[in-house]
């Protein structure tokens, strides 16, 4: 067996295969850029080299450096993960030159796949089905206008060179053929710099089924079922599972068996992935799947396929590159129940999936309900340079709805603060009756994009419980617990209080009064709410009319997010420097918050003030209001008097700066 392993990525696959080494008592290695020096990856490893600046080209990519760091601690093997060098043939070879092992496939066999036009030519040689299609060198546009109308309207034109969905294209007819063709060279050259294309028949309803396959050095090839991972967003996977649904068993065998006649074909070792490209127009058929490419490494989504089969793929990969057999034979695996895995990434669903960098400020993830795999823990910085992953969140159950409704159950259960994360779109994704009924496709996503990323607006018990956080009335004396000091804690002693919140870039004023048991009373504008609280383990049970939902508060130093059924709301206190708007007073104008009656006022003309005296209490839906002075200053004006009946919005009084101050 192995004795030392140098891992060359980062993140939850370098903590993931850390894990299993250890289980196997191999020492490991981590390497790490600037950027990671205090990654989670690093801290999990035995020992771990600094290998460059934050770039992945200056770091995770350089693979001298990276051999030299594992001949420097004397590791006998490196460990690729996926992306970065795992797929590369010349850094394959280098290992082996500098006498490691490289835990992957040999070099050949990732160097057969890595041209997807003689992939495609060589499988269909090894008679693996592959989408009826010219793939051959000839460019010409009349000859390739003659293949389309051979393999019959509509086709798709795909670039040679391509991959995620750039330099394809339908094309429905003979007449738009060669302008489409003209398209899709120009858009491929300029991708790939390879404008060279290949015609394919179209398939209109694609599921992408994907088999593991397994390989060893003494010929054996296994494959481990597939992966259905049609649910997918501008090529980007987003929900995995395994088995397919609807798959017949028929199908399952003879795609299986094409995957490891594929495998077998290209002489392969190590884990790979086969994809194929299903149609699903009169559902699975086990005449209609076709071989798309293969993936010579370890994927992102093999833990569902750990989860239906009990293996543990990295283990099996460790031990193939020790020189062991595969540990199972074809007819000792089988698959038991249904998983499924969900990457939760730190992206704006809102924003167009834009990715989300900063502080994750807090991290709970839910790991008594699911596999969690994840390179990061509350604190870290998701930096720009590298795929901005937060966990894979992977569950099992004996069948897919018992999966589905605890990675539904899980999902909802994410707590990740400081930088948006895609948890609640997965959530609602899980919902979505389509997928829930088992029939994932590939445009899916796209046609609800609009209900799985609208923005669900803050109830008005959230909005109040936030103020009631912000402003400090649920903390005892001296505890960062926001539950510690509910009913029964503490003793009150301010009856009331107000909070300007600011959420979405919008501001809202809440006054609140605070009742006995938990009981407390909110105004938000004109609007009244009465809420309980009460503990409820590390969560909260909040009441309205009631009805006890259970919430919980993420307390920042100056934000809070609530988080409820998997949606949250995040909300800062209004901060009146920041914008014009002086409705929090903190200017030169002290503002009814809400509409209400006078009963107070301590200030007059000429008065000096300092920030926090009390100015005014006002009484608005059945409670008081403390209004007090937003700074230093003298009182200019009284605009109204006691006894009298404001809108929100008012100016009740007016400050000017102390005496002597110097105004900047
Ligand atoms: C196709 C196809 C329909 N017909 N090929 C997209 C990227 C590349 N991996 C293969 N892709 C497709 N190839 C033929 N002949 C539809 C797609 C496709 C797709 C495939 C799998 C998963 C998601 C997809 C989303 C859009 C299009």
């Amino acid at each position: 067996m192995l004795k030392k392993v140098l891992i060359a990525n980062r993140g939850e696959i370098a903590c993931r295969i850390v894990r299993t080494c250890h289980k196997l008592g191999i020492a490991t290695v981590a390497v790490y850029s600037d950027a990671d020096r205090d990654a989670l990856h690093v801290s999990v490893a035995g020992e771990a080299v600094h290998i460059g600046p934050s770039p992945a080209a200056e770091s995770y990519l350089r693979g001298d450096v990276i051999i030299d760091a594992a001949l420097r601690t004397g590791a006998d093997a490196i460990h690729p993960g996926y992306g970065f060098l795992s797929e590369n043939p010349d850094f394959a070879e280098a290992v082996a030159a500098a006498g490691l092992r490289f835990i992957g496939p040999p070099p050949a066999a990732i160097r057969a796949m890595g041209l997807k036009d003689a992939a495609k030519a060589l499988m269909e040689k090894a008679g693996v089905p592959v989408v009826p299609g010219y793939h051959g060198p000839e460019q010409d546009p009349d000859f390739l206008l003659a293949e389309a109308g051979r393999i019959g309207f509509p086709v798709l034109v795909k670039a040679r060179a391509g991959g995620g969905g750039k330099g394809m294209r339908r094309v429905e007819n003979a007449a738009g053929f060669k302008d489409a063709l003209a398209s899709a060279q120009r858009e491929a050259q300029a991708a790939f710099g390879d404008a060279a294309c290949l015609i394919e028949k179209y398939i209109a309803h694609p599921r992408h089924i994907e088999i593991q396959v397994f390989g060893d050095d003494h010929g054996n090839v296994v494959h481990l079922f597939e992966r259905d991972c049609s649910l997918q967003r501008r090529h980007q996977k987003v929900i995995e599972e395994a088995p397919a649904p609807g798959m017949p068993e028929e199908m399952r065998r003879a795609m299986g068996e094409a995957a490891v006649r594929a495998a077998q074909t290209i002489g392969y070792s190590g884990a790979g992935t086969i994809e194929f490209i299903a149609d699903a127009s009169e559902g699975l058929k086990p005449d209609r799947f076709w071989f798309m490419e293969m993936n010579t490494r370890l994927q992102v989504e093999h833990p569902v396929t750990e989860a239906i089969t009990g293996a543990d793929l990295v283990e099996w990969q460790l031990r193939v590159a020790s020189g062991e057999p595969l540990p199972k034979r074809q007819d000792e695996l089988s698959i038991s129940g249904w998983a499924f895995e969900a990457r939760v990434y730190a992206e704006d669903a809102e924003r167009g999936f834009l990715p989300a960098t900063g502080r994750l400020a807090h991290l709970d993830l839910p790991e008594a309900l699911a596999r969690i795999d994840s390179g990061v823990r509350g604190g870290d910085r998701i930096s720009p340079f590298y795929d901005p992953m937060i966990a894979k969140i992977v569950t099992h159950g004996a069948d897919r709805s018992t999966a589905l409704a605890r990675l539904s159950g899980a999902l909802a259960e994410v707590r990740a603060t400081g930088v948006t994360t895609n948890a609640a779109f997965l959530r609602r994704l899980t919902g979505q009756p389509d997928f829930a009924e088992g029939r994932p496709d590939t445009g899916l996503i796209d046609r609800h994009l609009a209900e799985l990323t609208m923005v669900h607006a803050a109830p008005s018990e959230i909005v109040a419980l936030a103020a009631l956080v912000l402003s400090g009335a649920l903390e005892p004396q001296a505890s960062n617990d926001p539950w510690a000091s509910l009913p029964g804690f503490r003793l009150w002693s301010e009856a009331s209080d107000f909070v300007d919140l600011e959420h979405r870039g919008q501001h809202l004023p809440v006054s609140f009064t605070t009742g006995s048991e938990g009981i407390y009373r909110a105004a938000l504008g004109d609007k009244g709410i009465e809420l309980r609280l009460s503990r409820s383990g590390d969560a909260c049970l909040l009441e309205v009319d009631g009805c006890r939902r259970r919430v919980q508060a993420v307390r920042g130093e100056r934000d809070v997010t609530i988080f409820r059924d998997g949606e949250s709301w995040h909300f800062g206190v209004f901060d009146p420097l920041a914008g014009e708007d002086e409705a929090a007073g903190g200017g030169d104008r002290v503002i009814a918050p809400m509409p209400g009656l006078v009963k107070l006022l301590r200030a007059a003309p000429g008065a000096v003030v300092a920030k926090g005296e009390t100015l005014a209490v006002m009484e608005a839906m059945k409670m008081e209001l403390t209004l007090s002075a937003p700074r230093d200053g003298k009182i200019a004006d009284v605009l109204v008097s006691e006894g009298e009946q404001v809108l929100e919005g008012a100016v009740l009084l007016t400050l000017e700066p102390p005496p002597g101050a110097e105004h900047g």
